[in-house]
């Protein structure tokens, strides 16, 4: 196994080393489809309701998560989706592990621009990044414009994993961070990056089949 050993998050125990893997995930998507919503319920299991305060530019925020034996710290790049910061988070594209890329499900404008983000991420994003195609906001059950089976669609036609989410509910939004993060530790052992996005794919497809609501097949701290 090539784990680093590292000391832990001061969340830990200090005298405690554990085997720990670092991850960078970046949240990409339009301007209020939900991406700081999604970080704040996977980070403090709130949510951020009320007025909407759109991101300058980037944010991040850690959590380190345990997927068996293993503590996965990830730093997670929340991006503002205004066009006026795209160029501030191309920088930071070619850093990144793993990208969530978010739409609204309530909002057509955000699915059709799913296709632009793709084409940005193939400009300035690793060849083998992984990607996470999410459709958030399926709490909002009457004002869905955008079906299942489009986003699957959308997804199988880019070779992307497809999971749905709400960050008011808390509805698979656990199972996003985990299943990415499982994904990369596979990625990092194989060095095999369409072998560590099946696995992505078969895990979510895994936890639909078995639990219809949260994930529980992971632990985080
Ligand atoms: N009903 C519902 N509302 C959501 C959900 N996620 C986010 N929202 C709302 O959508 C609005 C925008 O959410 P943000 O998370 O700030 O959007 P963002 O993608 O970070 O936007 P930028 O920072 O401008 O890129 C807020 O008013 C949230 O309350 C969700 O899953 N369900
Ligand atoms: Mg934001």
């Amino acid at each position: 196994m090539s784990y680093q050993l590292k000391q832990t998050d001061s969340t830990l125990n200090n005298n405690s080393y554990s085997m720990q893997s670092t991850f960078k995930v970046m949240l990409l998507g339009d301007s209020g489809v939900g991406k700081t919503c999604l970080l704040v319920r996977f980070k403090d299991d709130t949510f951020l309701c009320g007025s909407f305060i759109a991101t300058v530019g980037i944010d991040f925020r850690n959590k380190t998560i345990q997927i068996k034996d293993k503590q996965v710290k990830l730093q997670i790049y929340d991006t503002a989706g205004q066009e006026r910061f795209r160029s501030v988070t191309h920088s930071y594209y070619r850093d990144a592990n793993a990208l969530l890329l978010l739409y609204d499900v309530t909002s057509i404008i955000s699915f059709n621009n799913v296709r632009a983000w793709l084409s940005e991420i193939k400009e300035f994003a690793q060849d083998d990044v992984i990607i996470c195609l999410i459709a958030n906001k399926v709490d909002k059950i009457p004002e869905r414009v955008v079906t299942k089976e489009a986003g699957q669609k959308l997804a199988t036609e880019y070779d992307v994993t497809y999971i749905e989410t709400s960050a008011k509910t808390g509805m698979n939004v656990e199972l996003a961070f985990s299943a990415t993060a499982q994904c990369l530790l596979e990625k990092e052992l194989t060095q095999n990056s369409k072998l560590a996005s099946k696995t992505l794919m078969n895990l979510v497809q895994l936890n639909n089949q078995t639990h219809k609501s949260s994930c529980c097949l992971f632990s985080s701290s």
